[in-house]
């Protein structure tokens, strides 16, 4: 079995993979630890990861990342619209609301959403850790930004699903850093709780948690993040500097030029990293456009000065997860600083006056999500040992809960689960109902979302059941949030009370007697069920399951993930025919050469000269070819020319090898 976790990123993606003796980080087909996060598409196949980010600045319409900023999402939305134009791809309104990228691949103009490209993304990452531990792979545990709404969370199991993984848990990206930080340290005080702050800064966004370490379990207390603030705005800093400078200097502008805009993205953001390590650095582009060579000069100074205003905003979450934690800066341990992003010297600074001290990197800064998620994997999965140890995680928003009857179970705020609840939980409560029902399932504070999304989560019918009499009949609720961050309602059963008095009816799994109110339970187990009490009134109260129907407003349907998984594949098939023929066109070529070469030289005296002169021509001829009509044939074509070759040097060769070995009989004679 498999124990896989992986970091999608906005720019880039870590796999690691737990191994008897710890966790290792899995290397990509170019030897890398990270693979960009980009699906590009070509001609007559598609190119992934380091292959795909190579195609970005050649064919910027069909070359798609930052998919995690698109998934679950909805096009009119507000954030969504900024981050689409920061992108060279084409995209449109999908008929349920969601986003559609159009691009021409394969002869036609095709339409993809987010869920599917970052399936794709997911089918490649998977075939790089297959390829690694030379076993199929499905299960797994995947990183995600805390602030995830439902739909997202969802959007990534279809993404994960299209590509045939099966995540055991989407686990918040600071909380699998945090476990991975936790679990094996031993040097925590014994006289209570040590709390560290967590800041992972990334491409995109910026997370912070504060957690709480005891002996044996780890607790996330609050985060808070920016879901728009990382090192891409950094970068886009240095482009508007930049940009506005080659306006005059050169008079060009790069804003209405896709091209020169990702190169001069890509540049700046180089340049961003230049300067995390020295105290200036120059930017030179050839033929940014109009024909132009530009040059340009920034110090760090006035970078910094520049991206005064991104630093002071990173300070918001941090402020806002401490303050939600209710504690105080003296009671914090440690500040660690992981996410590739954070690698700006200034932000350090900034984070140091915030918490009264330097921020550690005792964890791997790029790594750390990808182990930690490993690290859980490992511990859901029963055929590996991991040490005992709790994990609860903090819900990020209030759910609200109602059935037709009103609001369920009001907190102050109207909700029913206050922001940072802790999950994975159940949460268990009982109507009183006479006939079909149903639940809805809500954000109670859309505050805590980004702007245009629907307070609409689920819908829950509760059908069939029976009541009696026109009584009102106690029908038990069992809400969960459960491993992934996702709100569900896993049973409702209805409590029927039973004069007659069966001492069996213990043993049916269905009908069980219960005398639950309502509670709240850490964890997914099952909460304890008792039969006493009905017993002792010579009354039995039985539980008879309801059939309960989810309906969640957006997502992929069954048939459509299907229809997504069978697409996946036939794309991937594509890809594989085309590096077979690429192998081919290969191989040929360099028959052609190895043979040019060894009639010259080694099989020199083996040969007629007619034969030289058939072959020679052969192999020119080929040669030729390969380069022009040839250039884009079919696998058997090569493979046909090649055997071709075969057949005429064949008699040479073996002419060559009976030589050989006549050479090493008479030697041998000799010795
Ligand atoms: P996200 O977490 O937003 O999904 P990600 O996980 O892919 O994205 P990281 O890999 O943690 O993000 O960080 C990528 C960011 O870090 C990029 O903006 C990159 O430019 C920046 N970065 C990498 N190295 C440095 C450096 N030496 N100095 C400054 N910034 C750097
Ligand atoms: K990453
Ligand atoms: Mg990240």
């Amino acid at each position: 079995m498999s124990v896989v976790g992986f970091d999608i990123g906005n720019e880039n993606c870590v796999i690691a993979v737990a191994k008897q003796r710890g966790i290792d980080v899995v290397l990509n087909d170019e030897s890398k630890r990270e693979t960009p996060a980009v699906v590009s598409f070509g001609v007559k196949q598609r190119f992934m990861g380091s292959a795909g980010a190579a195609c970005a600045t050649m064919n910027p319409k069909s070359t798609i990342s930052q998919m995690k900023r698109l998934i679950g999402r909805k096009f009119k939305e507000p954030d969504v619209q900024n981050d689409l134009l920061l992108l060279p791809f084409e995209s449109l309104e999908g008929p349920d609301g969601g986003i559609l990228i159009t691009l021409e691949y394969l002869g036609e103009i095709q339409k993809f959403t987010p869920e599917h490209i970052l399936g794709m993304l997911f089918s490649h990452l998977k075939r790089i850790t297959e390829k690694n531990l030379e076993m199929p792979i499905s299960n797994c545990v995947i990183g995600i930004p805390s602030y995830f709404t439902d739909l997202q969370r969802r959007a990534f199991l279809d993404a994960a699903a299209i590509a045939g993984l099966k995540p055991l848990r989407l686990m918040h990206d600071c909380t699998a850093t945090a476990l991975g930080y936790g679990i094996y340290k031993t040097d925590f005080s014994v006289a209570g709780p040590t709390y560290v702050v967590f800041v992972d800064i990334g491409h995109c966004d910026t997370q912070v948690c504060v957690a709480s370490f005891e002996s044996g379990q780890m607790r996330i207390i609050s985060h808070a993040f920016d879901r728009s603030l990382g090192g891409r705005d950094f970068d886009e800093v240095l482009f508007g500097y930049f940009a506005a400078q080659f306006k005059e200097q050169y008079d060009i502008n790069v804003y209405s030029n896709a091209k020169a805009s990702i190169r001069l993205r890509a540049s700046c953001e180089k340049l961003k990293k230049v300067l995390s390590a020295n105290a200036e650095a120059p930017l030179n582009i050839e033929c940014l456009m109009d024909e132009k060579d530009v040059t340009g000069f920034i110090r760090r100074e006035d970078f910094e000065k520049l991206s005064l205003d991104l630093q002071e905003r990173i300070s918001i979450p941090c402020r806002k997860a401490l303050a939600d934690s209710g504690l105080t800066v003296e009671k914090i341990h440690s500040v660690e600083l992981v996410g590739s992003g954070s690698r700006i010297p200034a932000i350090s600074r900034r984070l140091t006056s915030l918490f009264k001290r330097e921020p550690s990197r005792t964890v791997n800064a790029s790594e750390c999500v990808a182990r930690g998620c490993a690290l859980q994997c490992a511990m859901l999965s029963p055929t590996f040992h991991v040490r005992e140890y709790e994990v609860q995680d903090a819900f990020p928003f209030s759910i609200g809960f109602s059935s037709d009857k009103g609001p369920v179970c009001t907190l102050s705020n109207g909700a029913l689960l206050r922001k940072h609840h802790p999950f994975p939980s159940v949460k268990i409560f009982s109507l009183h109902r006479t006939h079909i029902f149903h639940m809805e399932a809500y954000y109670a504070d859309l505050s805590e979302l980004p702007t245009g999304v629907s307070s609409k989560i689920s819908s829950f019918k509760i059908d069939p059941f029976q009541a009696s009499h026109m009584e009102a009949t106690k029908v038990k609720v069992r809400l969960q949030l459960n491993i992934h961050g996702i709100v569900t309602v896993v049973s409702a059963s209805q409590l029927l009370e039973d004069d007659i008095v069966d001492p069996h009816a213990r043993s049916d799994a269905h009908l069980t007697s219960d005398k639950m109110e309502a509670e709240s339970n850490r964890g997914s187990a099952p909460s304890s069920i008792s039969a006493d009490d009905g017993m002792r009134k010579n009354k039995v109260v039985k539980r008879l399951d309801i059939p309960v129907r989810e309906h969640v407003y957006g997502g992929m349907a069954d048939a459509e993930l299907l229809e997504a998984r069978k697409k996946e594949l036939q794309l991937l098939q594509q890809d594989l025919k085309m590096e077979h023929t690429k192998d081919k066109k290969n191989a040929l070529e360099s028959y052609v050469y190895e043979m040019r070469d060894k009639i010259l030289y080694k099989y020199l005296g083996f040969y007629t000269e007619l034969e030289r002169e058939r072959i020679s021509s052969d192999l020119e001829q080929i040669e030729e070819w390969l380069y022009e009509d040839g250039a884009d044939e079919s696998a058997d074509v090569y493979t046909e020319k090649l055997e071709y070759l075969a057949k005429l040097l064949d008699p040479i060769e073996n002419r060559y090898k009976e030589e050989e070995a006549r050479a090493q009989a008479s030697k041998g004679l000799l010795d």
